[in-house]
């Protein structure tokens, strides 16, 4: 008889953890971030387990914002897309497997825009319908 640790069991407990100390971050910087939006806000996005931490980015009018996309997997690749038809928002960003990429956006039409991941599983369905998908709410800068 063998005895084995199954590492696939303790790969997972491991993303988990940190899983979980990502939100914890990510709540740190949520109540840090309570009202008036600077330009100099760094919004994290985590990417990673098929969603979007938060879900809901929100951004005013007339004023820049970094966002840090943070891929939290280790071997699956994602993918921040704004769909925006009058082209002012439209992007697609990869971003590798744990690894992270800033972009400046400063939008300025208010509205609501689709985000999500337009990466796909080889022979499966895509990022997008796993739950990858969010929205982008540009709010009229106050007067
Ligand atoms: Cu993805």
């Amino acid at each position: 008889m063998q005895t084995s640790i199954p590492s696939g069991s303790l790969t997972k407990r491991l993303q988990r953890t940190s899983a979980l100390s990502f939100l914890l971050i990510l709540v740190v910087i949520g109540s840090r971030s309570q009202g008036a939006q600077s330009d100099n806000e760094v919004i994290e996005i985590l990417l990673g387990s098929y969603e979007f931490i938060p879900n809901q980015i929100r951004l005013t009018a007339g004023q820049s914002a970094k966002l840090r996309l943070v891929n939290t997997d280790s071997i699956i690749p994602h993918n921040f897309t704004i769909e925006d038809n009058t082209g002012e928002l439209d992007l697609s960003i990869d971003v590798p497997a744990g690894e992270s990429v800033d972009i400046h956006l400063k939008p300025t039409r208010p509205g609501r825009y689709v985000i999500y991941c337009a990466n796909k599983m080889l022979f499966m369905t895509s990022h997008r319908d796993h739950g990858m998908e969010g929205t982008l709410i540009v709010e009229p800068s106050s007067p």
